[in-house]
């Protein structure tokens, strides 16, 4: 993989069903699982329908019928080419619909076994098409592979994430990209990169592998097919990123255009992880609509990402209104 380049293979994996035990063993042998329908086709129409009203009423001018509204001046701050993670989308109506839908919760409840969950307030993966402006690419995957987990203060299995894709993946256009398995090198990276580590703050969840790692070499990433309102999860220990498609090749029809790939990023984890003071931040973040990252047990408000603060100027939006929540929901803020 010289100079960061990464072949992923496209691949069709099983589809399971939320909370089944096949499910449980595939991530727990992989690292990553693909959940089938967590919304049905409807739902996930439905739930693009609601990322255009937020986008729309960020007060900036997006249009969604006309892609020469998109770009950068008015679209939401974004990382890594193609994740919003702030701008109030952690609380966007199109995102509250999508976390409480029942397969969504059934799936993480299995993996805890537990039902009794907060859910992260985090934001969505939104891909505007390359071939209007080819600056809008996500960042290829050899750029970013990630893990979400600090290898020293964080050891063990500590959370699981979620990507629910209201559009069909393909192998034009990419998607989330994992490494079969490498939850399993977690325990020696301590060993393997000490000095690496040793500039990563114990409170940073973030770790990024270099692509040379022979481990890396010797493992094809892959990008699993998934149909709309499938989810993928995969453990925190696993190397992932999302990349642009192997064949990235899109053709925009200016009539009717299309983001390329709408994800919502969502994550649960046990209420019992957590503690009074972080949930006294989240009952608050929903009054003022702040995001946050995949974790529930700490306090970490993706609004003050210095990458966010970085990209842009973060007053210029609307936020959506305050989302008035059912008791289910309330009982997923803690
Ligand atoms: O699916 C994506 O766009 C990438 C998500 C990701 O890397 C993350 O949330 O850590």
């Amino acid at each position: 993989m010289p100079g960061g380049q990464l072949h992923p293979q496209y691949v069709h994996v099983p589809r399971l069903p939320a909370g089944s035990q096949e499910s449980l063993d595939h991530l727990e042998s992989e690292g990553y699982v693909v959940i089938a329908n967590a919304l049905s086709p409807t739902e996930a129409d439905h739930a693009i329908d609601l990322t255009w009203n937020y986008l729309e009423s960020l007060g900036t001018g997006v249009d969604r019928g006309d892609v020469s509204t998109w770009g950068d001046d008015r679209w939401p701050i974004n990382v890594h080419g193609g994740i919003v993670p702030s701008q109030g989308i952690g609380h966007s109506a199109a995102q509250w619909f999508i976390r409480s839908a029942p397969a969504v919760k059934d799936a993480f409840a299995a993996v805890w076994d537990d039902d009794e969950l907060l859910v992260s307030f985090d934001g969505m993966a939104l891909w505007r098409p390359t071939d209007v402006d080819p600056s809008w690419a996500t960042d290829r995957g050899g750029a970013w592979l990630h893990i979400d987990q600090h290898p020293i203060s964080r050891p063990g299995l500590q959370c699981v994430q979620g990507a629910v894709t209201l559009t069909r993946t393909s192998a034009d256009i990419g998607g989330n990209i994992v490494v079969p398995g490498s939850h399993k090198w977690f325990a020696d990276i301590p060993v393997r990169y000490a000095d690496r580590l040793a500039a990563i703050p114990e409170m940073q969840d973030h770790f990024r592998f270099p692509t040379d790692d022979p481990q890396l070499q010797a493992t094809p990433p892959v990008m699993a097919h998934m149909e709309a309102g499938d989810m993928m999860l995969w453990d925190s220990r696993t190397v992932h990123c999302s990349s642009p498609g192997p064949q990235a090749e899109v053709t925009t029809d200016a009539a009717a255009p299309e983001l390329l790939r709408v994800a919502s990023l969502v994550c649960m984890m046990p209420k019992s992880r957590s503690n009074p003071e972080v949930i006294a931040h989240r009952r608050s973040a929903v009054e003022s609509r702040i995001s946050t990252t995949n974790w529930s047990d700490r306090w970490v408000n993706a609004d003050q990402f210095p990458m966010v603060l970085s990209e842009g100027d973060p007053t210029k939006y609307r936020l959506p209104p305050v989302p008035q929540l059912d008791e289910n929901q309330r009982a997923l803020v803690g």
